[in-house]
């Protein structure tokens, strides 16, 4: 048949590259990855997102060189996923037996499947994006965790990974018919050049807590956070968009949806250096937490009640909705 009467080849797929999503062999671990470059990686062990990459392949979260990636204890960097306490329980609670942050960040998750957006333009495949559940339920917990907190609940954890843009999202059902209450949070280790660069807009008209001056109630500072020694600061009832900034250009714009309260932290260079899996010594320079949660106050969950929230992070320039 002359050329110019064969049919062309049919496209691979129907508008070129699509998001790819690959299961570690030893089942530790889900991928991700876009045409776009964007790429995320997530431990079962905890749903703990260990790895995000925007189109530049530039890392985007602080993995502590030191961390346990092996499931023997929490995630020193990425994403914890805190649940049902933050930061140490409070005694005579139904949570005090449980370690600080609670138990979600060092169980075993499962890996539940992927949604994936394929690109509708025949040019480029930047609008396409990948969303990742993970599952972890009362009876997945290990025997001793269980005991401790003797009640039914389901998590449903979303990632959604796209160009320029990590979504997180926590769904938590209560599975039983007897109320429960928690608090919970995204312990996200953003990772940035210079912390003595970084300032933190948004949180300029919230009052806060001050965990490092002792646990005082401080009223808003009114003016962008900046770094020069261990900050850890619970900020309340806010909705506000918050912006980390190096110098003056933003590095990521970050959007909460249901989760009205934040934690800044950075353990500055005598609290990195009390903490055995914190690397490398002067990693914490490369980083800062910015923590979503709902931490304010417990939450109670009736019988057969579900609760909501999460964030997004965008780098700058990301495509648009
Ligand atoms: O989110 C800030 C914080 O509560 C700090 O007080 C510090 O304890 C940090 O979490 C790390 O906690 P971890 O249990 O992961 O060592």
């Amino acid at each position: 048949m002359p050329r110019a009467d064969r049919p062309s080849a049919l496209p691979l797929s129907p508008t070129g590259p699509q998001p790819l999503v690959d299961i570690s062999e030893d089942n530790s671990k889900v991928t991700a990855s876009l045409p776009s470059g964007d790429r995320v990686e997530i431990l079962l062990h905890g749903a703990t997102v260990i790895s995000w990459k925007g189109p530049n392949n530039a890392e985007k979260l602080f993995l502590s060189s030191k961390a346990a990636l092996d499931g023997s204890k929490a995630v020193r960097g990425g994403i914890p996923v805190v649940f049902p306490v933050f930061g140490p329980p409070p005694k005579d609670h139904a949570t005090s037996t449980l370690p600080q942050h609670g138990f979600a960040r060092t169980s075993r998750w499962e890996y539940l499947g992927k949604t994936s957006s394929e690109s509708t333009s025949t040019r480029s495949a930047l609008d396409s994006s990948v969303k990742l559940d993970f599952g972890l339920s009362n009876d997945m917990l290990s025997e001793a965790d269980r005991k401790k907190w003797p009640h039914d609940f389901g998590l449903t954890y979303s990632i959604t990974l796209s160009t320029g843009e990590l979504g997180v999202s926590l769904e938590i059902k209560n599975t039983g018919e007897k109320a429960w209450e928690f608090t919970t949070l995204l312990h996200t280790y953003f990772r940035i050049q210079d912390i003595s660069k970084v300032s933190i807009t948004g949180l300029e008209p919230t009052a806060y807590i001050d965990k490092v001056g002792g646990a005082a109630q401080k009223s808003a500072a009114g003016s962008p956070i900046t770094f020069s020694g261990e900050t850890d600061r619970v900020y309340t009832d806010s909705t506000n968009t918050i912006l980390v900034k190096e110098g003056n250009s933003t590095t990521f714009e970050i959007v909460r949806d249901g989760m009205n309260d934040c934690v800044v932290w950075n353990p500055w260079s005598e609290k990195a250096a009390s903490m055995s899996d914190f690397g490398p010594s002067d990693g914490w320079k490369n980083m800062v937490c910015v923590e979503a949660g709902a931490v304010k106050e417990f939450l109670k969950l009736e019988g057969g009640e579900t609760w909501q929230g999460g964030f997004r992070a965008r780098l700058p320039g990301a495509v648009d909705d």
